[in-house]
């Protein structure tokens, strides 16, 4: 093969140039790889053994898309809408050999080629408004023009993946190839040669009815929340319907640039970089995680429930334990219950529910766990139900076998304490429903072993799970700094906010719940208890709000209740004058005036606290880093991706919050 640059080399066979690019991990679209294909595509016009040229990726990714890591610097020539216009006009039959991924960038390479074949484990999409920012490379345009406009905008407003058949389905690749790619592809190269070309860009975009575009804008901005690239690229996509091909690509890529250096292209580019930081847990790099290919459930209610379905999902078997087997049989059920909606909302088919029905046993026999290699409690959270429990599992389980506890706020090392190994117990705490929300705390006990560390993450990686690793603190670093975020905002009360204002302060930033809707979501009771818990050791000279008392002595417990910080009524949250009244109560009970409290005051008060709370994690050595912190508040607590975090904020906080 002959290098056309570091990362793109190619090689003539009977007269097709096939173009791989190879370019590790994920073959994005780096400087060095744009003037590679551009050098092999403007070779292939010119060589005259050339006939035709494929491109197609090296590895199991056909392009991951543009490098990402080259958006702090201004895009250095050639830019990729260049070398698509060199493939797009090439005289000679250019077909895209679609071996993976072919996202953002990547599929707009496929997007120019005269045709698409792709292998059947292919995915596609145009992820970009997942980092701020719209496709910068004819994806606005050349989409609809294959697809038609209302699909374009599913997928270029949403950034979701599209498999190789749906691809084939909607019209984005010609054609699935399950056998040998690369000599299929070269063969379909040679079959347009002296053939009319199709170049997508000079298609007409397939008629659509208003209502049917309206309506896919609606359905892919309904989530957008406060981000600006969903709603460009519907703008964008929207433009090819009347907008003459160059002019639209021209808007397209200056929008993309403003896009590309926006605050919140910056927050997601932090965000995208973070998860993938989050795996790398300092120590743990050459430890071997254990084997795990069965695991046992301890408590089958809402969370064990939803613990037992995402192992199922996964492909474990799963030994799902309740304390009586009329217990375990409605555990089933709720397990089954969750099933059959994933298979009505087709996330699997029949074969795949009775696939995992025939991997769960359940029952009330604690001896069936010898044969899990790990085993998760999700039992009350109460500490002598749980050291009582771990205490007789540390007696029945295999002696390599860990104990996972999947508690919320009690302390994970005196469970682990009260086993004969508290080496192999961490905790696992999944969010809930915990067969739907990707975070989980994996919790680092004082005694964990590397290895039982290691196949933790390596657990949480095979359940689809977002693992963040932290250590022991009452509520773990989301629950903390969840705490942190509730004080402040009972003593903006105190102060003169309500708590509507405080809601629509956190809303319009972006949080998809204020913070007293959230509170009232999950149930005042909890705290409460919580509060009560805490009062004899609370430090008298700390400011206290009891405020929140008052609310749950009159019984005011939530929306489950029908009342809490608001009132609800057939699903409707109001403002209820009698907890105006209790809040101007607290106040004057302890002498204090209310005063006028800015929006900018409340929401910078809020990220603050937040933020600080987060440094304290940090120093305390809780949390391995502050992007971590960001993930956990981002996936489990409605922070707002847009906004990068509550570290992220903070560290780009110029003043008051807008
Ligand atoms: N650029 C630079 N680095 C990238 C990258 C990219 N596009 N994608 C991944 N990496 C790095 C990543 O940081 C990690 O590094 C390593 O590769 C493995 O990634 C013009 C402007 C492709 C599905 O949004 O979705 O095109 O941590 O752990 O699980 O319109 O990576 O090892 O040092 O995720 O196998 C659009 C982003 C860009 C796709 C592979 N593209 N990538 O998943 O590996 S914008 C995307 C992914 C664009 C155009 C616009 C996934 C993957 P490190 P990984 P993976």
């Amino acid at each position: 093969m002959s290098a056309f640059s570091d990362t793109v080399r190619g090689a003539v066979s009977n007269g097709v140039l096939l173009i791989e690019i190879d370019h590790a991990p994920v073959n994005a679209l780096s400087t060095d790889v744009r003037n590679g294909l551009l050098a092999a595509i403007m070779h292939g016009e010119a060589a005259t053994d050339v006939v035709a040229m494929v491109i197609t990726g090296a590895g199991n990714i056909f392009i991951g898309g543009a490098d990402i890591r080259e958006f702090g610097a201004p895009p250095a020539e050639p830019v990729l809408p260049t070398v698509l216009a060199a493939i797009e006009n090439a005289a000679k039959p250019v077909v895209a050999a679609i071996n993976g991924a072919a996202l953002g960038g990547g599929l707009e390479v496929a997007l120019a080629a005269h045709r698409r074949i792709a292998s059947p484990a292919a995915t596609l999409a145009l992820p970009e408004v997942k980092l701020g920012i719209v496709p910068g490379a004819g994806g606005t345009q050349r989409l609809p023009r294959l697809i038609g406009i209302p699909a374009a905008i599913a997928l270029v407003a949403t950034g979701r993946i599209a498999s190789a058949n749906e691809a084939l389905k909607l019209g984005i690749v010609d054609r699935i190839e399950s056998g040998e790619l690369r000599p299929a592809a070269a063969a379909e190269a040679r079959s347009l040669v002296g053939a009319d070309l199709r170049r997508s860009g000079a298609c007409d975009v397939p008629p659509a009815r208003a209502e049917a575009i309206d309506a896919a804008a609606s359905k892919a901005l309904a989530r957008a929340r406060g981000q600006n690239a969903p709603r460009e690229a519907v703008r964008l996509v929207r433009l090819s319907a009347d907008t003459p091909f160059t002019e639209a690509l021209a808007e397209e890529r200056k929008t993309f640039l403003v896009l590309r250096d926006s605050d919140q292209a910056a927050a997601l580019r932090h965000v995208f970089f973070a998860e993938r930081a989050a795996a790398k847990v300092p120590g743990l790099e050459h430890v071997k995680p254990r084997k795990v290919e069965a695991i046992g459930v301890v408590g089958l209610g809402l969370m064990g429930s939803g613990i037992a379905t995402c192992a199922l999902d996964a492909g474990y078997a799963v030994i799902g334990i309740e304390q009586t087997e009329e217990a375990a049989a409605k555990g089933r059920n709720r397990i089954e219950g969750l099933l059959d909606r994933a298979l009505q909302s087709s996330r699997i088919d029949a074969a795949g529910k009775a696939d995992r029905l025939r991997r769960l046993t359940t029952g009330a026999e604690l001896n069936s766990l010898k044969a899990a290699d790990l085993v998760i409690e999700a039992v009350f959270d109460d500490l002598s139900a749980k050291t009582e429990l771990f205490a007789c599992l540390g007696n029945v389980v295999r002696a390599d076998a860990i104990l996972a506890t999947n508690t919320s706020y009690l302390d994970p090392d005196a469970i682990a304490a009260a086993t004969t190994r508290p080496e192999r117990v961490l905790g696992l705490h999944f969010f809930s429903p915990a067969n739907v929300m990707r975070l989980l705390e994996v919790v680092r006990c004082t005694r964990t072993a590397p290895d039982v560390l290691a196949t933790g993450l390596a657990v949480a990686k095979k359940l689809r799970k977002l693992p963040i690793v932290c250590g022991v603190t009452e509520g773990f670093i989301g629950n903390r700094i969840f705490s942190a975020y509730r004080r402040e905002a009972e003593f903006l009360l105190e102060d003169g906010a309500l708590p509507q204002q405080v809601d629509a302060a956190m809303e319009s930033y972006g949080f998809a719940m204020g913070p007293f809707a959230v509170f009232d979501l999950a149930g005042l009771e909890i705290a409460w208890a919580r509060r009560k818990r805490q009062a004899a050791r609370r430090d008298p000279n700390a400011r206290y709000v009891d405020i929140p008392d008052r609310l749950c002595e009159a019984g005011r417990l939530g929306m489950k209740a029908g009342r809490g910080w608001y009132r609800y009524q057939d699903g409707k949250r109001d403002v209820d004058p009698e907890v105006t009244a209790l809040i101007e109560q607290g106040r004057s009970a302890k002498g204090l005036v209310a005063r006028t409290i800015s929006d900018d005051e409340i929401r910078h008060r809020l990220l603050a606290a937040m933020a600080a709370e987060g440094a304290a994690l940090l120093s305390e050595g809780v949390a391995v880093r502050a992007s971590d912190i960001d993930l956990v508040m981002i996936n489990g607590y409605g922070f707002p991706a847009h906004k990068g975090g509550p570290m992220f904020a903070a560290s780009q906080a110029k003043g008051p919050t807008a």
